[in-house]
């Protein structure tokens, strides 16, 4: 077995492996095309996506029970539609507790944001709620809940939505990769879904890890062919490094959106975050690997087999994705601002009460399923409140919409926080730490002691500010801006 320490040794050795962290960087790299305009009238997509809890044998008929929680008959399902096209999707909440639908990643209007008290009242047991947003950007999301995250998430209430358009020529097949793990015992029972240890630290890790629901996930692709990959880390805790061996891949999109092809090493991939790779196959009878490089021991993601006629002839060179239409921020005339993510402290019990009381948001201090008991984290020394607290939190900052914003993002602790903003896409500038390329995201990890520097265009609205490693965000690594 091939360990993460033998990959290491193998790279330091100058001996074929993969360097990982290592990205090159897109300086040299053409701009991507701008999609021509878009033929033909745009679709409405109506979808009813049921909250429920069902038991499924989710390692084969031998394996035991467990009682998930699916969005409709099928564990992630993954819902398509095309740029400019709508969403109109109802939530029945068959659940015994709250919920509600954060589509994470995509630029909704604020009231589609799907977060209890803050952008919505909660979805009660038996009601239902109905999100119905245009969809303006290409890409690899994902949705999932917004209160109980650990739990919900936890049972399996999580789904994708690929939004497509972006492809200046098709791929020859395409592979979405769902990676979760889950916090099971040896009968099929959950596993308390957070600890205090955990919570406390680098977050609770699940004791199986899957592929699309599955332990092993081998697939059959065709051969000679420019097959995409759509990754996405949906786990609660888990960090990955993620390589491809016997084929050569390029990262393609971040977060789902679209960058200059970067020959891929290995890319770190923090909780909540995407990345859409294009590999080329071997000739048939050869074998692709996905795999995580960051255990001790390497996970195989998925195997590909390669069967088939060649499906390509000349050399790798796949074409670019259309690039991202994006707001741009003004770097010149932005107005700085840092967030440091740390430990809670002692003095963060000092929310004003800067909000009016009959608020419905106010409601969100008192709802168990919405805080939780402990806090350990804080952005700029204040946490998210839990229970304790009978005041709201004020907002991290009042951002001016249609301005733009250079934030500064501290890690000050020894975790790594993938840090989400919700409702808007921003740049990632630079890492103090990592040769980066500039790219767009939603989600970016903060490693210890590593600064990162984002920009981007505020839009009106409460949008929340987040670490996604689930836990943290319960207790405390969690706060809004209030846009006008
Ligand atoms: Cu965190």
């Amino acid at each position: 077995m091939l360990t993460r320490r033998a990959v290491l040794t193998a790279a330091a050795g100058g001996l074929a492996a993969p360097a990982l962290l290592s990205l090159s960087r897109a300086d040299t790299a053409k701009p991507l095309p701008e999609a021509p305009p878009r033929v033909g009238a745009s679709a409405t997509h109506e979808v009813t996506l049921e909250a429920k809890a069902r038991s499924v044998e989710l390692f084969g008929a031998d394996g035991p029970k467990s009682t998930l929680w699916t969005y409709g008959d099928e564990l992630f399902p993954i819902l398509r539609a095309r740029r400019g096209d709508r969403l109109r999707a109802t939530l029945r909440n068959s659940l015994a507790e709250h919920t509600s639908i954060h589509w994470h990643g995509v630029r909704v209007p604020n009231a589609m944001d799907g977060v209890q008290y803050v952008t919505q009242q909660p979805v009660e047991p038996g009601n239902s709620f109905v999100y119905d947003f245009p969809l303006p950007d290409t890409g690899t999301f994902f949705f999932h809940p917004h209160c109980n995250e650990t739990g919900q998430v936890g049972h399996g209430l999580v789904g994708v939505l690929i939004v497509e358009g972006d492809e200046s020529r098709p791929f020859d097949d395409e592979l979405v990769l769902i990676a979760k793990d889950w916090r099971l015992d040896a009968d099929g029972s959950f596993l308390p879904f957070t600890t205090d240890s955990g919570a406390a630290r680098a977050g609770t890790f699940g004791t199986v890890r899957t592929v699309n629901g599955q332990r092993s996930l081998t697939r059959k692709v065709p051969a000679s062919a420019d097959i995409r990959l759509r990754l996405l880390n949906l786990d609660s805790t888990r960090m990955m490094d993620v390589g491809v061996e016997g084929a050569e891949a390029h990262i393609i999109a971040i977060d789902g959106n679209p960058l200059p092809a970067l020959p891929l090493c290995s890319w770190r991939l923090g909780a909540a975050s995407r990345v859409d790779l294009v590999l080329r196959t071997p000739k048939a009878g050869g074998k692709v690997l996905i795999r995580d490089y960051f255990p001790a021991e390497i996970f195989d993601l998925a195997e590909l087999e390669v069967e088939g006629p060649d499906r390509q002839a000349g050399g790798f060179d796949p074409a670019p994705l259309y690039a991202a239409r994006l707001p741009e921020a003004d770097l010149s005339a932005a107005e700085r601002q840092a967030y440091v993510f740390g430990a809670a402290s002692d003095s963060i019990a000092s929310f004003v009460d800067t909000l009016d009381p009959n608020d419905p948001l106010s409601k969100v201090i008192l709802d168990e399923l919405c805080t939780a008991e402990r806090t350990f984290w804080a952005i700029n020394k204040r946490s998210w409140p839990n229970d304790g607290h009978r005041k709201l939190p004020p907002p991290l900052a009042r951002l001016q919409a249609g301005k733009s914003y250079r934030f500064m993002l501290q890690n000050a602790t020894p975790h790594p926080h993938p840090i989400h903003l919700h409702g808007h896409t921003f740049k990632v500038l630079s890492s103090s730490r990592r040769n980066l390329p500039v790219h767009y995201a939603d989600t970016v990890l903060v490693l210890p002691k590593e600064r990162i520097e984002i920009a981007f265009v505020a839009t009106p609205g409460r949008w929340m500010f987040h670490c996604h490693i689930l836990e943290h965000l319960e207790t405390g690594m969690m706060g809004y801006f209030a846009n006008t």
